[in-house]
């Protein structure tokens, strides 16, 4: 509770230094710990109620559409059937709700290590926990990593929506976790994970793209925008098993009634192209490994 102070919550965290994200708090709802994290909901005086863990803000009533939308739909719409769907973590339920917005989507397991997050989801954000209701889910309380190892090769799309690299979610970025994703997919399958901030954490991205591609046939790398995450940006890291995949270009067009109809407030079609240009300082260091077939920046590596 010491980062609220004065009426103020500030996100202040080594993985940021030097800066920090402050919001005005109307009323603290949730302070507890559990097995695996500190867990606090606040209502913030403009951005609607908020999900921190360990200190670090993990969503907001008023943006979290921006990481949901793009996490769930950018893999999911780079896939030409996507009918059976495993998320790791999103234990607020956000990517859940967008995942199961797919037509294709049959089936969605969901394995979230704290049960407290999706508790406390439930109860305080009732507009990203709508689907924990849904049929098509299996939801599990657990490690996502034993959860794999006993799925092996069973999934279109696995999509990892974890905290930053350090306590809880340390292991999901490193090259081990990769390996066991690769192995729970089916042969044309395709990840997509939650890949840090451009602006702080390029050296990290290089090291897990690197990792990606001795992995992958094709790994790729696109963002959003969002006020509330640190430098009000983050990334996703998308790999493919199938050779033909082009993350930049959505195999599924949504029209603009789609769009309507989804619900959809920043995902759309042209966003999706748009998510994989990058600036020119991170273009350098992160698209090294090109392909000259028209296919823009995308690494495809000879890898299987
Ligand atoms: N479903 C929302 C869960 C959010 N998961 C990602 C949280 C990341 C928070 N820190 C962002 C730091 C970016 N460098």
């Amino acid at each position: 509770m010491d980062k609220i102070k004065d009426g103020w919550f500030s996100e202040i965290n080594a993985l940021w230094p030097g800066q920090a994200m402050s919001l005005q708090v109307e009323e603290i709802l949730f302070h507890e710990k559990s097995k695996f994290q500190d867990v606090i909901v606040f209502k913030s005086k403009t951005y609607g109620n908020v999900l921190v863990l360990d200190g670090v803000i993990q969503c907001t009533e008023r943006d979290e559409f921006s990481y949901q939308e793009m996490l769930a739909l950018i893999p999911l719409n780079s896939h030409p059937k996507p009918r059976k769907v495993l998320i790791i973590g999103g234990g607020d339920g956000g990517i859940l709700r967008e995942v199961i917005k797919h037509p294709d989507v049959e089936q969605v397991d969901q394995c979230e290590i704290d049960q407290m997050v999706i508790d406390v989801s439930k109860k305080y954000l009732p507009e990203m926990a709508e689907s924990f209701s849904s049929p098509k889910l299996n939801l599990l309380v657990g490690d996502g990593f034993e959860f794999m190892k006993k799925h092996q090769g069973q999934y279109d799309v696995i999509i990892t929506d974890s905290s930053d690299p350090v306590g809880p979610a340390s292991t999901l970025f490193q090259k081990s976790y990769y390996e066991l994703m690769k192995t729970a997919l089916k042969p044309d399958g395709i990840l997509a994970c939650q890949g840090e901030c451009l602006w702080l954490h390029l050296e990290l991205i290089k090291g897990m793209l690197a990792f990606c591609r001795s992995l992958f046939p094709v790994s790729d790398y696109a963002f959003t925008t969002i006020p509330t995450y640190p430098s009000g940006q983050i990334g996703f890291v998308l790999c493919s098993k199938n050779p033909d995949t082009m993350f930049s270009t959505p195999v599924r067009e949504l029209s603009t009634e789609d769009v309507a109809q989804m619900k959809l407030k920043y995902y759309n079609s042209d966003i999706h192209r748009a998510a994989f240009i990058l600036p020119e300082f991170a273009r350098k260091v992160l698209k090294t490994d090109t392909v000259e077939n028209g296919n823009a920046d995308q690494t495809h590596n000879g890898t299987n």
